[in-house]
């Protein structure tokens, strides 16, 4: 039994060693949220903040989710007073500067989903990068009027 235990202790601090000596994930994920949806509706919407703490740059290619069929990147556009989602095919993360998801603005479609999303619940979201490996979060489903997640509705004040 001991002689179990050393072996399992060795192979875990072997598995630390190796994940040491690989490139450090550079890149944050915060703030992750999704909103709530009506029953029966087909599309969502995901929030978070990516930032790329790495000295070089990076790119988000993708995102997916076990709820949702795919997930489209969306930038909003005011156009002569009508707003506009553009589909973004990958978005740029300079060093140091994060990119928040928000309503309104760059934001995560889920296309096709698979449950409505209710509020409480949780929503896992992988995101791949052109460089850095792959983030898996999970979203907490805030409710269908939420603008930001808990942090940030806190300090909405105004
Ligand atoms: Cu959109």
């Amino acid at each position: 039994m001991r002689t179990i235990y050393a072996a399992l202790v060795l192979a875990l601090g072997l598995l630390c060693v190796g994940s040491a000596g690989a490139e450090p994930n550079q890149i944050v994920v915060e703030k992750a949220w999704a909103r709530a949806t009506p029953k029966m509706a087909v599309t969502g919407g995901a929030y978070l903040t990516v930032t790329n703490r790495g000295p070089g740059e990076d790119r988000l290619l993708n995102v997916t989710s076990p709820v949702a069929e795919k997930i489209q990147v969306h930038a909003m556009a005011i156009d002569n007073g009508v707003a506009k989602m553009t589909q973004l095919s990958a978005v740029d993360l300079h060093p140091g500067i994060p990119v928040v998801f928000k309503t309104g603005s760059i934001h995560m479609m889920l296309l096709g989903l698979k449950h409505q999303l209710k509020e409480g619940e949780t929503v896992s979201l992988t995101l791949t990068f052109e460089k850095a490996d792959a983030i898996e979060v999970d979203a907490r489903v805030l409710g269908i009027g939420a603008t930001g997640d808990a942090g940030s509705q806190a300090g909405n004040g105004n």
